[in-house]
């Protein structure tokens, strides 16, 4: 359900501005800003799903199964300890940390999310209170997030990481149900009676490391859709990893209260820190309101090799300028392959989005949300450098783009093609209508960025 009301938006924020932890954890807004300014920033981050899924890449005992490719151990309804047989395949001798992350800096990408753990219960990381783990259980026996937060750091993006609190492999969680022919359906899980305290301690045993040991900017909570997880639980997981780490920012999947409202949460509920619209863009921003649309390249988040509905490079770029619009940020997801390898439809268009944002990168990272959308595109702000940023889609015919009122007069006008070369630009403060005389062609089909610089708005 997308947020229609203003009402509704609104109502959102309020209690986001309420639920941001204030229980959990005291902060003002002016820490709470000054903590969210490097994720405010960067607008754009790349989102990674990799675990032993990546094995069966969607296809088990011979037949493909529907579904996204990291749930294939619900999908295909594969006990443990049938499933465990992947972790003894997985050997990605191709991973190559530094070049990951040298695409992501390429793209434009600012921070990357990488799955420490998802739904299987597998991690990709030493954990100290597991030998389910990358290390212990795999023929590759080393850790994946290490040389990843060390390439993070190497080449100046934010480490951050994905973790599930639901767990198809540790025995306190038990499938929601058995087939009739015995197979477990694993989601939602139940828990077994009396070990909840356990596999809490579990979890936190995890995520100690990952904020001491692996140093993770973000903790990105995913799969709390279960009827034994509490708002309460949220809010005593959120305020010792805050005591842990101050400056640590935690989504809102940390909470129970996602729901139906297009990845926001819901009134009274805990939120975290930002949003989550999953695989949507909300129709429009939320004032005081962080949050971030994560999405797919294809339509699956694990590798599936059988998966080549891929987006358009436009498409991608056009979704990366309209959440920016509205004052959101963009998590763009890969799924490696168990070569340890991105597939190449990915690497192709994050090269492509890179060489659009090595032009316009100005015109997204550092803004935030316009007041406004014209019709022929979407606009980004930089209100501390009195700046609006033109995204034009549709290129007007007639050499006029017409604008909205904007506060404030008009001093200079540039493409980012061509930014010694001003543009005509008329219009009288607060007038409607300013007009800007443009080139007859556009120099960019996917989204040519016009700078407009304004006094005193
Ligand atoms: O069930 C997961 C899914 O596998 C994937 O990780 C997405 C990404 O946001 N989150 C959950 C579905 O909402």
């Amino acid at each position: 359900m997308r947020l229609e009301s203003t009402a509704a938006v609104l109502l959102v924020a309020g209690t986001l501005a309420r639920g941001a932890g204030q229980e959990a954890f005291s902060e003002s807004a002016a820490e709470r800003d000054a903590r969210m300014q490097w994720w405010r920033d960067a607008r754009f981050g790349m989102f990674i799903h990799w675990g032993i899924y990546a094995v069966p890449a969607g296809v088990y005992k011979g037949q493909a199964v529907d579904g996204i490719g990291e749930w294939i151990m619900n999908s295909a309804r594969i006990p443990r300890d049938e499933y465990e047989q992947f972790a003894r395949e997985f050997n990605p001798s191709l991973y190559n940390a530094d070049e990951w992350v040298a695409l992501a800096k390429q793209a434009g990408m600012k921070y990357i999310v990488i799955t420490s753990k998802h739904h299987d219960g597998f991690a990709l990381f030493d954990a100290k209170n597991s030998r389910y783990d990358v290390v212990d259980a795999t023929p590759y026996g080393k850790d994946i997030l290490r040389p990843l937060s060390d390439a993070c750091a190497r080449q100046g993006l934010k480490f951050c990481t994905y973790h599930s609190i639901m767990d198809w492999h540790h025995p306190a969680q038990l499938p929601a149900k058995m087939t009739e022919d015995g197979r477990p359906v694993w989601n939602p899980t139940r828990i077994a009676e009396g070990r909840k305290p356990e596999f809490i301690d579990y979890m936190k045993g995890h995520l100690e490391q990952l904020v001491r040991e692996y140093g993770t900017n973000v903790l990105w909570f995913d799969g709390e859709w279960l009827d034994w997880w509490t708002d309460q639980d949220a809010r005593d997981i959120y305020g010792w990893l805050r005591a842990m780490n101050p400056s640590l920012i935690v989504n809102n999947r940390i909470g129970t209260g996602r729901g139906g409202m297009g990845g926001f949460t819901q009134e009274g509920a805990f939120a975290g820190d930002f949003g989550t619209p999953e695989q949507e863009i909300p129709d429009t921003g939320v004032p005081g309101l962080d949050w971030e649309s994560c999405m797919t390249m294809n339509d699956t988040w694990g590798f599936k090799s059988q998966d080549h509905n891929w987006k358009s490079t436009e498409t991608l770029v056009r979704n990366l300028i309209d959440i920016a619009s509205k004052g959101g940020n963009y998590l763009l997801n890969v799924g490696p392959k168990p070569d340890g390898t991105i597939p190449e439809a990915s690497v192709e268009r994050l090269r492509e989005v890179g060489r659009w944002m090595a032009v316009n990168g100005a015109a997204i990272h550092g803004t935030r949300a316009a007041p406004f959308r014209p019709a022929w595109g979407r606009i980004t702000a930089k209100p501390a450098e009195g700046k609006l940023f033109l995204h034009v889609f549709d290129w007007p015919a007639d050499g006029r783009l017409v604008l909205p009122a904007v506060p404030g007069r008009p001093r200079r006008a540039y493409l980012l093609t061509q930014p010694g070369t001003a543009l005509k630009v008329t219009g009288e403060p607060g007038a409607a209508d300013w007009v800007i005389s443009i080139p007859a062609s556009t120099p960019d089909p996917i989204a040519a960025v016009i700078a407009l610089e304004i006094e005193g708005s």
